[in-house]
């Protein structure tokens, strides 16, 4: 039978005779032996528990704990690379008040903390993925009172590892030559706290776009922004940075890498061109907490938000309008049918953009249901209520950073393939439960004949 079962992983982070577990944090291989392993949290928040996968035993078990110079509270940990090793980026509240996020590099004994560490917004979050598609994970943030989001990105300069900080918007090359990009909208934009952020292919031509909500300083104005990635191999000059201070023990360890270098490249190269080709405002009470998923399983990922204005929770889901099917169908050589190469499942790249500008409806449009060419766009925006008549269910968002609930998570909890929700709601009595709503087939009461015809997906 499908369906959630527990087992026993050797671990129980409520095991009153083993309380130093903590909560789990981020699964990866930490120790690259192909197996993932558990970063945990410490009970008091102040440093990490590192739980390796042992295949023999089939249990996980405690191998270092990382322990950082100043952190009072973990918020958040990233598993990701360096040029050189595997590396932790870990974000906290410094001892002095400050939000910091701190990079720790593996090495034989376990993980060291590097001097070099940002100062960021306060209580605000980082994004953490490769900004510039160059396998290397940077950081985008907002630093401390700036009107302007950055990206620290990671490079080799003269042989020395690198980390440089510089604004978003003049890293990236952006695809201005194309009409249709959008080059105008507020100048002084920073992430929302919360924000949405996400790294995932949204137009179907197997290059990852950039998904952010952002707010527009001067008028407090919130908006969602869509940033397709081009094909286009773009250099930022680091020759200026300052090497990344690494602890004594790995630096010793580097110089002996280093021997064996090719010559040292001042430039970062990658694919960090991008058009921005959707800045939409951002649907009021759904605390900027935004999932890309593909909710139909047609191969394009769709836009889904809880949103609570006053009355009951509602699910929004925005269908991704982009016909991925009609434009394998029309590349050369595509044959129809299970045969695709991987070549063939993507869309060609770098389209006119014109074909690409709403590719979800604009929730401020989603009410009116018809699309600018005058069709019903009914079967693309669909919403479930599924906690209607729940009187017990106050909030979906919470005041304490730290508990987040509303936070929508997917996992496909019924085997079926298709992505289901499980999400944490805070009750009137303020205590939280957690529910978990299943992705089924339209059904009559929600979904008009449209949607049923187009298989749409609602969340019960
Ligand atoms: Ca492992
Ligand atoms: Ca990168
Ligand atoms: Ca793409
Ligand atoms: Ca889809």
């Amino acid at each position: 039978m499908p369906g959630l079962y527990e087992i026993d992983s050797g671990l129980n982070p409520r095991d009153e005779e083993d309380p130093a577990i903590g909560h789990f944090m981020a699964f990866a291989d930490l120790n690259s032996d192909m197996y993932t392993d558990i970063v945990a949290l410490s009970e008091d928040g102040s440093y990490l528990n590192l739980f390796y996968y042992n295949p023999v035993h089939m249990r996980f078990f405690l191998g270092n704990e990382v322990h950082t110079t100043d952190c009072s509270t973990i918020t958040n940990v990233v598993v990701g690379r360096s040029p050189t090793h595997l590396r932790i980026f870990v974000t906290c509240k410094a001892s002095s008040g400050s939000t910091i996020v701190r990079f720790f590099d593996r090495t034989d004994y376990g993980y060291d903390e590097l001097k070099t560490f940002l100062t960021i917004e306060r209580d605000s979050q980082p994004f953490i993925a490769d900004i510039n598609g160059d396998f290397l994970e940077d950081v985008m943030f907002t630093e401390p009172n700036s009107v302007k989001i950055s990206v620290a990105y990671q490079g080799v300069s003269n042989g020395d590892e690198v980390m440089i900080t510089r604004s978003f918007f003049d890293s990236v090359p952006l695809a201005k030559a194309e009409p249709d990009c959008i080059t105008r909208g507020p100048s002084q934009v920073r992430l929302t706290s919360p924000h949405s952020a996400s790294l995932i292919d949204i137009d179907g031509d197997c290059l990852s776009d950039l998904f952010l909500t952002v707010e527009d300083v001067t008028s407090g104005r919130k908006y969602y922004e869509i940033w397709q990635r081009r094909e286009t191999a773009t250099n930022l000059d680091i020759s200026g940075a300052a090497p990344v201070q690494q602890s004594a023990k790995s630096k010793a360890q580097r110089k002996v890498e280093d021997e064996d270098e090719e010559t040292p490249s001042n430039m970062l190269t990658g694919q960090q061109s991008f058009c921005l080709i959707s800045r939409e405002d951002m649907p009021q009470g759904t605390h900027n907490l935004i999932s890309l998923v593909d909710v139909d399983r047609d191969g394009m990922v769709d836009m889904v938000y809880a949103k609570q204005t006053g009355g009951p929770i509602e699910i929004f889901t925005h269908f991704n309008r982009l016909p991925n099917q009609s434009h394998v169908q029309d590349q050369k050589n595509a044959t129809p049918g299970l045969g695709f190469s991987v070549k063939h499942i993507c869309a060609e790249t770098n389209r006119p953009v014109k074909d690409l500008k709403d590719i979800f409806i604009p929730p401020n449009q989603a009410n009116g249901l018809i699309g600018p060419d005058g069709v019903s766009r009914s079967d693309l925006v669909l919403m479930s209520v599924p906690f209607r008549g729940d009187s017990d269910i106050e909030e979906i968002s919470s005041a304490d950073p730290q508990k987040m609930p509303g936070r929508i998570h997917f996992g496909d909890v019924a085997s079926d393939g298709f992505p289901d929700i499980m999400m944490t709601v805070e009750n009137r009595n303020g205590t939280s439960t957690t529910h978990i709503l299943m992705n089924d087939p339209c059904n009559k009461h929600i979904c008009n004949l449209a949607a049923k015809e187009a298989k749409r997906r609602v969340f019960v």
